[in-house]
Order: C-alpha cells, then sequence, then structure tokens
C-alpha cells in the first residue's frame, strides 16, 4: 500500500460520511450512495442494498456531481429588461414577478397568465407539490404541463376505461413469461408511466424462465435487440395492429373473462370484428402472418401482458392506442393478474380521490381552436396561438416551472416568437435555457442535492410496491428551496407584489398543512376519518418545508401509521431506511381502481367508438416518417454538457435506411437538409440497418437540430389534444454542409 493509499484509507475513514439520495433524474429512481468530504460529494456509485433499484445506475446519476458543480447553473435570481440583465436579491425578485403578474391579472383577467409545468417537476417533491398552490392562487384556464406533449393520451384512456386517469398498468415483468413492448424503449430510458430500474437483467431472468421479449417499433431500438421478436410497424399505425390483433384473439376465442366486471363488450367487439386484416397488413406493414404467430404466441404463455408508452402516446392516434392496448390486456386476461398488467401502490395517498371525481374533459375549451381541457390542462399544441390571437382570455405573461416549451413542443420556432411577445415570464430553472433565456424574472431551481426525494406523481408505476425517500444531501444555505419558492410566489402574487416575511410565510405553509389534514379527516373513506385535526397538527414530524405535507400523506396512505391508530409508516421510519422498505410484490386489487360509478370497466366509451371511426377513415401516410430517439446521456433537451455526460459524441444525427439514403443520393457522414412543412434544418446522416424503410429517427432537445421546428401544431391526437410528434412526415436532401 503506497503513501497516497494510506492517506486516502485515512481519510476515508475519518472525514467522509455517506449519504443517501434517490436520483431525480428519470423513472428508474435509482438509490444512489453518496460519499460525502464535508459538505462536497465526492464519489455516487449505485446503492446495491436498495430495495427497489438494486444497485443500478446511469452516466446521468454519476453526473448529478458536475451537476451540482456546474458553473453554468443559476445561483441567483436574475431580472431582465429592455436595459439588459442583472442579478438581484430573492426580496427583488419576488416582489416583482409578484406584482407584475399581479397588475397583468388586474388589467386583462386571470387566464392572461399562462402556466407551464415541465418533467422534471415530476420528479421534484418541492415543485409538484407548491406549483398547484401557486397555479390554485392564479387560477387561470391556460393551465399547461409537458404532459400534453407525453403521456396525458394514456391517462385519458386510463379514465374512460377505469375511471381513473392514474389507473395504469404496468407489467409484472419478474412473473411474465412473454412480455410486449410497444412503442417504448426502457434500455435507454428506464420505463415511463413504468419505474423499471435494471431493464436488462430483468430481461435476462425472463429469458432464463423461458420467457419472451416481442418488441414493436419502427427502429430495431436497444431494446428490440434484446427481443426474440421484432416487428418493425409504420409509424403511427399502433391502433390499426392492435384492431387487427383483438380480432384474431377473439376468433381465437379470446373475448373478455367473466371475471372482469365489464360493461360494453358486445358494442367494442362489433367494432373489432369489422376490421380488414387486408387493411391492416397494409397500413403497419406487418404481415399477417406475424400478427398470425403473435396473436397464437400470446394465447400460448402463461402469463402474457403488453406495455406502450411514448411511440403509443405522442402520435395521431395516442388514447386510442392506450385504450385498445389494454383492451388486448384484458382479452388475454392478463389485466389484474400476476404475470400479467397490475396496479401498483404507493405509500402517499391524496385525500377524497373517490369515485364521485372524475378526470375532467371538455368543462372548458382553449379560446382559438376549441381543444377541451383534459384534467385541468390545455394541451400545449394551443399555447402559441393563445399567445398570438388578441381578445379576451389573451395569454400576456408566463410563469415556467422546470420547463423548456420552446424546445419539447410543436412548432418551436412558432412559439418562441410568442413567447417574446409576452410582458411578462417568470421562470423557476436551474439552467439557463432556450426557454428561461427569455425570462424576465429568473428564479433559480435548487441543485439535486438540496430537495429531499419522494415520488409523488410516479410512486405507483414502480415494478414492486416501496417506501422510499431521501432527505435533503446537503442545506440551501438560505436560498429558498423549490417549495418556498411556489409559496412565495403564491403569496406575492395575493399581495401584488408586497415583500413576503418569513412569518408570513411560515403561517401560510401552516394553514395548508392543516388544509390538507382537514381534507384527510373529512374523507369518509379515509383512515383519519372524524379525527382531530389539531392532534394530528401536532403530531406531524417535520418541522417546516414540504416534508410536512409528505409526513401527512404517507401516514394518512394505506401503509400509514394514521398518526399514532395503528403499525405503519411515517417519513421519519422512511428517512431512517434509505435502502427502502419492502411493500410486496404487485398484486391484483381491480376493485379498488375501477372508479366508474358502477364499478364496471366501459370498453365501449363513446369517444373511443367515434375514434376508430377516425381510425378507419384517416387517409394512409406516405412518403418518410419522422420518429424520436433518446439517447442514453441526455435527457429530453438538458443535461448537454455537464461534465461526464458530453464527450464530444455527436447524437444529434438522422439515422436512415440504406435504401431510402441510397434513393436520394445520401452517403453515411453526409449533411442533410430535413423539412416538413412546418420548418426544416441541417443535419448529419448515420445509415445503418435499425430502421425500417420509410422511416428516419433523429432525437429531440438539441437546440442545433431542433426537430420539434418540423411539427405542425394541428397534429395531435384529437381527444386529448396531445401533440403526434412521432410519425411526422418528412423529406430528406442532401446539402453542401450542417449549419
Ligand atoms: N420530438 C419530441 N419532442 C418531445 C419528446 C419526444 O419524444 N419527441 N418527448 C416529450 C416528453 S416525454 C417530455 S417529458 C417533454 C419534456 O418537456 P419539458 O419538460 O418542457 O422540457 P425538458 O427538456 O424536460 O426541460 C426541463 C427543464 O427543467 C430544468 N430542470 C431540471 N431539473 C430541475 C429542477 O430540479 N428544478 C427546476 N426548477 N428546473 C429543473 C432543466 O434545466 C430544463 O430547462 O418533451 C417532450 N418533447
Ligand atoms: N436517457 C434518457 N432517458 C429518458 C429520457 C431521455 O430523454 N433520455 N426521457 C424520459 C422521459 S421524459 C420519458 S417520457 C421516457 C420515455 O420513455 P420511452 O417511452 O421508452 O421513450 P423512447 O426511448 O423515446 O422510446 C420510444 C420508442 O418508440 C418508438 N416509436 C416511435 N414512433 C412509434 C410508433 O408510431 N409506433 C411504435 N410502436 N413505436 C414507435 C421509437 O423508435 C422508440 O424506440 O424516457 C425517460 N427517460
Ligand atoms: S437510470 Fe440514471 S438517470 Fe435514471 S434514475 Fe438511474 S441513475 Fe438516475
Ligand atoms: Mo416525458
Amino acid at each position: 500500500m503506497d503513501d497516497n493509499q494510506e492517506a486516502n484509507d485515512a481519510m476515508n475513514t475519518t472525514n467522509t460520511q455517506t449519504a443517501y439520495r434517490i436520483c431525480p433524474i428519470c423513472e428508474a429512481g435509482c438509490g444512489l450512495k453518496l460519499t460525502l468530504d464535508g459538505t462536497q460529494v465526492v464519489r455516487i456509485r449505485g446503492n446495491e442494498e436498495d430495495v427497489f433499484s438494486e444497485g443500478h445506475l446511469c452516466p446521468k446519476g454519476v453526473a448529478l456531481g458536475a451537476l451540482h458543480d456546474d458553473p453554468r447553473r443559476i445561483r441567483e435570481p436574475k431580472f431582465r429588461d429592455a436595459s439588459g440583465e442583472r442579478a438581484v436579491s430573492w426580496e427583488v425578485a419576488f416582489a416583482e414577478a409578484g406584482r407584475r403578474l399581479a397588475e397583468i391579472r388586474a388589467q386583462y383577467g386571470n387566464d392572461a397568465v399562462a402556466v407551464y409545468v415541465g418533467n422534471p417537476t415530476a420528479h421534484n417533491i418541492g415543485l409538484s407539490m407548491g406549483l398547484g398552490i401557486i397555479a390554485g392562487q392564479l387560477g387561470s384556464r391556460n393551465f399547461y404541463t409537458a404532459g400534453s406533449v407525453d403521456q396525458v393520451p394514456k391517462q385519458l384512456a386510463s379514465e374512460l376505461m377505469f375511471g381513473d386517469d392514474m389507473a395504469a398498468p404496468v407489467p409484472d415483468i419478474v412473473r411474465t413469461d412473454c412480455l410486449v413492448i410497444m412503442g417504448a424503449n426502457p434500455v435507454v430510458s428506464n420505463g415511463s408511466f413504468w419505474m423499471v430500474p435494471k431493464f436488462r437483467e430483468k430481461v435476462r431472468d425472463l429469458h432464463r424462465r423461458g420467457g419472451a421479449l416481442i418488441v414493436i417499433d419502427p427502429r430495431r431500438s436497444e431494446t428490440a435487440r434484446l427481443a426474440d421478436v421484432h416487428l418493425a410497424i409504420r409509424p403511427a399505425t399502433d391502433a390499426w395492429l392492435l384492431m387487427g390483433l383483438s380480432r384474431l384473439l377473439a376468433e381465437q376465442g379470446r373475448t373478455f373473462p367473466q371475471r372482469y366486471p365489464a360493461r360494453g363488450k358486445e358494442v367494442l367487439l362489433e367494432r373489432i370484428r369489422g376490421i380488414d386484416l387486408a387493411e391492416v397488413v397494409a397500413r403497419t406493414g406487418v404481415s399477417e402472418s406475424a400478427l398470425r404467430e403473435l396473436a397464437d404466441r400470446l394465447c400460448v404463455a402463461k402469463h402474457p401482458v403488453l406495455y406502450g408508452r411514448i411511440g403509443t402516446t405522442l402520435q395521431a392516434f395516442g388514447t386510442l392506442t392506450s385504450f385498445l392496448l389494454e383492451v388486448v390486456n384484458l382479452q388475454l386476461g392478463a389485466t389484474d393478474t400476476e404475470g400479467g398488467a397490475l396496479f401498483g401502490e404507493q405509500p402517499f395517498a391524496q385525500p377524497g380521490r373517490t369515485r364521485a371525481s372524475p378526470l375532467g374533459h371538455g368543462r372548458w375549451h382553449s379560446r382559438v381552436s376549441h381543444r377541451p381541457e383534459v384534467g385541468g390542462q390545455l394541451p400545449v399544441a394551443v399555447l402559441a396561438e393563445e399567445i398570438e390571437t388578441a381578445g379576451p382570455g389573451q395569454i400576456r405573461a408566463l410563469v415556467c416551472f422546470g420547463g423548456n416549451p420552446v424546445m419539447s413542443n410543436p412548432d418551436s420556432e412558432r412559439l418562441r416568437k410568442a413567447l417574446s411577445t409576452l410582458e411578462c415570464i417568470v421562470a423557476v430553472d436551474i439552467f439557463d435555457t432556450a426557454t428561461a433565456a427569455m425570462a424576465h424574472v429568473l428564479l433559480p431551481g435548487t441543485s439535486p442535492f438540496e430537495e429531499g426525494h419522494y415520488d409523488t406523481f410516479l410512486g405507483s408505476f414502480g415494478w414492486k410496491n416501496v417506501a422510499r425517500y431521501t432527505p435533503p444531501v446537503q442545506p440551501t444555505q438560505g436560498r429558498p428551496d423549490e417549495w418556498d419558492v411556489c409559496l412565495q410566489l403564491a403569496l406575492s402574487v395575493r399581495s401584488g407584489g408586497q415583500v413576503v416575511t418569513s412569518q408570513q410565510l411560515a403561517a401560510f405553509e401552516d394553514e395548508l398543512v392543516a388544509g390538507l389534514v382537514g381534507r384527510h379527516v373529512d374523507d369518509p373513506n379515509g383512515p383519519l376519518k372524524g379525527r382531530d385535526v389539531q392532534d394530528i397538527l401536532g403530531r406531524i414530524g417535520p418541522a417546516r418545508g414540504v416534508e410536512r405535507m409528505l409526513d401527512v400523506g404517507i401516514r394518512a396512505g394505506r401503509y400509514g401509521d394514521a398518526f399514532g391508530a395503528r403499525e405503519g409508516l411515517t417519513l421519519e421510519r422512511m428517512a431512517e431506511t434509505p435502502d427502502g422498505i419492502e411493500l410486496g410484490s404487485l398484486r391484483p386489487r381491480l376493485t379498488e381502481v375501477v372508479r366508474h360509478a358502477d364499478g364496471r370497466i366501459d370498453l365501449a366509451p363513446p369517444m373511443i367508438l367515434a375514434e376508430i371511426e377516425r381510425l378507419k377513415s384517416s387517409a394512409p401516410t406516405e412518403g418518410l416518417l419522422l420518429i424520436g430517439r433518446r439517447n442514453i446521456k441526455t435527457n429530453n433537451s438538458w443535461l448537454h454538457g455537464v461534465a461526464g455526460l458530453d464527450k464530444g459524441v455527436d447524437v444529434c444525427v438522422l439515422e436512415m435506411n440504406a435504401e431510402d439514403a441510397r434513393a436520394r443520393g445520401i452517403n453515411e457522414g453526409d449533411p442533410v437538409r430535413i423539412f416538413s412543412g412546418t420548418g426544416s434544418f441541417t443535419v448529419g446522416v448515420t445509415i445503418g440497418p435499425d430502421l425500417m424503410r420509410g422511416v428516419v429517427a433523429l432525437p429531440h432537445g438539441f437546440e442545433r437540430a431542433n426537430y420539434n421546428l418540423l411539427a405542425a401544431v394541428g397534429l395531435v391526437d384529437e381527444p386529448s389534444g396531445t401533440s403526434a410528434l412521432n410519425g411526422l412526415c418528412v423529406e430528406v436532401e442532401p446539402c453542401a454542409e450542417v449549419v
């Protein structure tokens, strides 16, 4: 052992400490083990003892330290006006944001201030619980989230079928013997609406059990490369394939098992039997024999299950596709069956989620295109026109939480221009991104080490049921965390820009916590029913912060201690158990899940029947279609250039099939111009065997070649308004250079 090593070991034993942090970047939710030297994080490993992630780690998790230290990360509030940009105190920033937003509301009405909520809010406890408070204060119908460029079709389908937008089952991957993945690439993405770390290892185990993986994807993706069968499908034709598959299953006697309480069986089956298999083959590019073989395999399997994500939701028939996929799971008897599609459970509970509170749809419409609200949100596809179009209700200001709509939403250039006309943008972000750079008031978010972590939004989509919480690793050094940012913004707007004192902030939080406890106490089905509010308030563990709200939801949840009424979880217990607490395997629980008033699954909602007709009358697509492609070292539009992630490999290249390239005189590495009816740009090409003919693939989120410049705002999944960003009609031609 040399001197250095000895010195290191001495340091390791004397000065360093271990801390735990659930990675907030993606849905794998990896438990990380951090080595701290003082407050400095010096090493990040996957926590092998974590009951959920079992040591999983990817380069993005390792890079959290570099993200924390990144000199580009925003650390103090910024203020921008015509005279330029300057750093301001938090006090000034809140007052300025509050004053401006209050003025705009007073002059033009509540709807003049829009809210946009980005993806990282789902992974950030302070934002996910706090933004509802500021949004509630603003009371605007112009509420937008990245969900309408993501999972809203799946939620709408769940609402229509089960009466609950969060009732999306996940594959029971440890017990299935035939897993069909449609339009998802969990080897790279680690799952979505499915928390599934160590996916590769789980597939290896599936194979060891003698099971099979089948992938339906226009691209031979990293996941398809592990598959026993890969069916290359023409983009955005999944609904056709599922109709055909459903028909073949019905012909083999697989209708809907009696044990499912369901209505509308015959109505749906009649539509399914009416589908023409030749048409299915023509639309999808999947041969009839391949389709029959798929049906046969599913019928023979003991525990088959289908799962679909972005490729099935971010497309023209996203809601119908998501619905039909669960129809097939029902036909197979996979729904609510061990080894099939099961509904996960999490410790955190919200009060009053009863059968009487369905997800809204169409309670109001967007002003210009009359698109329906879904679950309180309008689709981002209408954001630009709602800013551009004069008249009552026109958007004049935007509050943006952890989102980068200029990169992630359709017709980005139009949206960028529209945003530049706003009187006020308030952004809460950790980087000065394409969107944040337009903000008049930019409020820094926290570093990943400064927030506690619990998955309220995604916790019910785990591959197994667990309770996990990790507290902040480092203090915010006097800066507000994101929960406080939301509360302070709400108070600033309420008071028209008055300075908020710490007493006022504390009193406001007390009011919110008491309100939450009150709702639990009033919930006739909850474990705190009829209890004394003051008594419960006195028992909450943490003294301050969003953790108080979390403690309430955990202890009022199905595994909670009901504040001393029974043995069970508290936030404190979870914090003391950083490896997580096992809550058992996924289990059948359909009767709890279905929230329609009659307790039945609806197989034939009118909206779905109308979509089947729309599908049948839709024109076939021709020419080249563009689809997305994620990569392991970036996350949507961010993390670019964070040390350890950017090794100079240019991942933003257009993937093409050799025949398509040859037909256009394009060779490997050539610069090309890609264009659609909406936009164009230049990009380099890579030619490979992974794409089916007639399809090109490009990652999204890159400023130099922004995929979403090509997407028209009018291309949406009609029921949900979600943008159909996969399957865009494009053309590609050689050009002189990439500019
Ligand atoms: N063409 C195409 N477009 C797509 C997709 C696609 O597959 N193809 N995917 C879509 C999907 S699934 C999604 S979810 C959306 C994402 O859309 P958005 O959420 O609008 O965009 P992101 O790129 O995720 O940007 C997240 C922003 O949050 C910031 N941020 C990160 N962590 C924190 C934090 O802790 N606090 C705060 N305050 N800010 C933080 C980042 O700096 C970044 O600016 O993009 C969608 N757009
Ligand atoms: N490394 C990394 N991980 C991420 C992210 C990231 O940006 N980078 N983003 C995170 C987010 S916000 C989300 S929502 C998830 C998304 O997670 P996934 O849903 O797994 O998303 P993708 O990896 O884009 O995989 C989508 C697949 O659908 C295929 N596809 C495209 N169009 C169609 C179609 O019409 N039909 C079919 N059948 N397939 C199609 C694509 O070829 C691709 O293989 O990933 C999360 N994880
Ligand atoms: S897979 Fe990577 S980014 Fe996702 S949670 Fe794990 S370490 Fe974080
Ligand atoms: Mo997403």
